[in-house]
């Protein structure tokens, strides 16, 4: 690591075809505090909010914070919070340089100064993309779990918070004792009505602080739902060297992402936002049926796509869709059982929808890693297939690739590959579900398929009395033992 990192100083030497800010980062104010500052902020929300900064809407600067390591502070604070968005496709690459961060904190190291930010007055809006696990809920219902030991933790220690609920709900007391105004909470994460899902953990977490603090948090704060999409692969140490030889500089904190861009979000702010529709955003008075298609389209795809495209051997979802079996299963499953669980509005190309995540899948450009979408699945299954499968099996439709994606994902957190070794699973719910594998295994697939649909952190109370589901999900089982998953893929997803 020879060069000099990104920062203001080098703005002006980079070269001509990187597109940099062009105003004055010094008169940029915070009005945004963004909680969860990963991969995917940067690379949508950030640079959304770099378009109307640039176009004169300087009182929306982002503050971001973390909430677990100093890694992404690290990366920032020492480039003066600048870093590169670099869009990558078979068409080419394009360098953009953000400026719309201003500063990262890391809320472990001092949580203080991160609730004081919160209770600023200019901040508006607070927007979180803390992984689905973040939000300390039952994945299953939805609702706040209170044993959750971040929740348990916070209302012990409300000075030192370790959940994002924590510094909400402490810095809206802080606001209520100031006099000062609630502000905007925004979640951008992966969640089926994750507005509505927010503002009841919100306050299901506040009622345990106090009925009146819950009470003027609802009165005091909105939490509009939004549809985010953008394909944000973690960055590796090679795409980073990649970027130094444009540069000419060294970015510790850049993003890569797929050109394409999309965010739905209901127009319910308290005390303004920033013109995101002008950056290419679409403000709607209902977003829930966009979340849908997209949960149930792209990311119920992407974990069927992670889990059997891992076992078959593929690193990356881009490996797997070049295998024609797997190509077709992917629109496959889109068609039958997907869309066939929405109610698509009339005006909605969903086949030319259908036709375009086929060809985003398929960007060779990008090195999304199986094992990074397969990464947290009892906190994604739920709104990814769950749904879908209610809807066919109350409505005798088809279940063959759920069924099928279900014997992957048991196969997967088994943790350990068709070749005998070990899979790092990463899911908060990892040993309860090994410890299943473990026990119910030896006695057969069909026990096995049992105890993993009695699992009511993920299936709920209901799924369990499907013997329909049972049968198909114990069926796959065998022929993933007996075949393996990519002869599997090819011998009954090929026609
Ligand atoms: P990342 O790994 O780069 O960042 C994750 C962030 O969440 C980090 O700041 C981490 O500290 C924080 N976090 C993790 N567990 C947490 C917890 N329990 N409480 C609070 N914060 C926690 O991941 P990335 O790519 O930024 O994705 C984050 C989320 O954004 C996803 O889980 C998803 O909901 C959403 N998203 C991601 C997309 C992508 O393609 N990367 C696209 C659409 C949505
Ligand atoms: C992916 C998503 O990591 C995952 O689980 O399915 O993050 C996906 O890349 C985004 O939702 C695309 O918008």
């Amino acid at each position: 690591m020879s060069q000099e990192r990104l920062n203001n100083s080098l703005l002006e030497n980079l070269p001509a075809e990187v597109i940099k800010p062009a105003y004055d980062r010094s008169e940029v104010t915070t009005g945004i505090v963004h909680l969860g500052i990963g991969a995917f902020h940067r690379a949508h929300q950030a640079w959304y909010t770099e378009n109307r900064i640039a176009a004169g809407e300087t009182s929306w600067g982002i503050v971001g914070a973390s909430l677990r390591s100093a890694g992404v502070r690290d990366q920032l604070v020492p480039q003066n919070g600048l870093y590169s968005v670099v869009e990558k496709s078979n068409a080419g690459t394009k360098v953009q340089i953000v400026g719309a961060v201003s500063d990262v904190l890391v809320g472990p190291e001092s949580p203080q100064q991160l609730l004081e930010l919160l209770a600023q007055e200019s901040v508006r809006i607070v927007s979180l993309t803390i992984t689905e696990k973040g939000y300390c809920h039952d994945p299953a219902s939805g609702n706040l779990n209170p044993q959750h030991p971040d929740v348990v933790h916070d209302l012990a220690n409300p000075q030192a918070p370790k959940s994002a609920l924590g510094y909400i709900v402490g810095a809206l007391a802080l606001r209520k004792e100031r006099g000062l105004p609630g502000f905007t909470v925004l979640s951008c994460d992966n969640l089926p009505s994750n507005g509505k899902l927010l503002g009841r953990v919100l306050v299901q977490y506040a009622e345990k602080v106090s009925a009146e603090l819950a009470a003027w948090i609802s009165d005091n704060t909105t939490t509009p739902a939004t549809m985010v999409d953008r394909i944000v692969p973690a960055t590796t140490d090679n795409d980073r060297a990649e970027l130094e030889a444009i540069l000419g500089c060294r970015d510790e904190a850049a993003v890569m992402a797929e050109p394409f861009a999309q965010w739905v979000v209901e127009d319910n702010f308290l005390r303004g936002r920033p013109e995101w529709d002008k950056a290419g955003a679409t403000f709607v008075d209902e977003v829930e049926v966009y979340e849908l298609i997209k949960l149930r389209l792209l990311n119920g795809s992407h974990s069927m796509l992670a889990y059997s495209g891992y076992l078959s051997g593929f690193e990356t979802v881009a490996d797997v869709m070049a295998e024609p079996a797997f190509n077709k299963l992917a629109l496959h499953f889109m068609k039958s059982e997907a869309t066939t669980s929405i109610d698509v509005p009339a005006d909605f190309d969903i086949a030319a929808y259908q036709a375009q995540l086929i060809e985003r899948f398929e960007n060779r450009a990008l090195r999304h890693r199986t094992w990074q979408i397969a990464m947290d699945g009892s906190q994604k299954i739920p709104q990814r297939w769950l749904g879908t499968l209610r809807h066919q099996l109350e409505n005798g439709g088809p279940i063959e690739v759920l069924s099928f994606a279900l014997a992957n994902w048991i196969r997967y957190v088994a943790a350990v590959d068709e070749k005998g070794n070990a899979i790092e699973v990463s899911d908060p719910l990892a040993a309860d579900l090994k410890a299943l594998c473990d026990k119910h295994k030896p006695q057969g697939n069909d026990a096995l398929a049992t105890a993993f649909l009695a699992f009511t952190p993920v299936f709920g109370e209901d799924l369990r009395n499907s013997e329909r589901l049972h049968s198909a999900v114990a069926g796959w089982l065998d022929k993933l033992d007996a075949e393996g998953t990519l002869a599997c893929v090819q011998k009954h997803f090929s026609s």
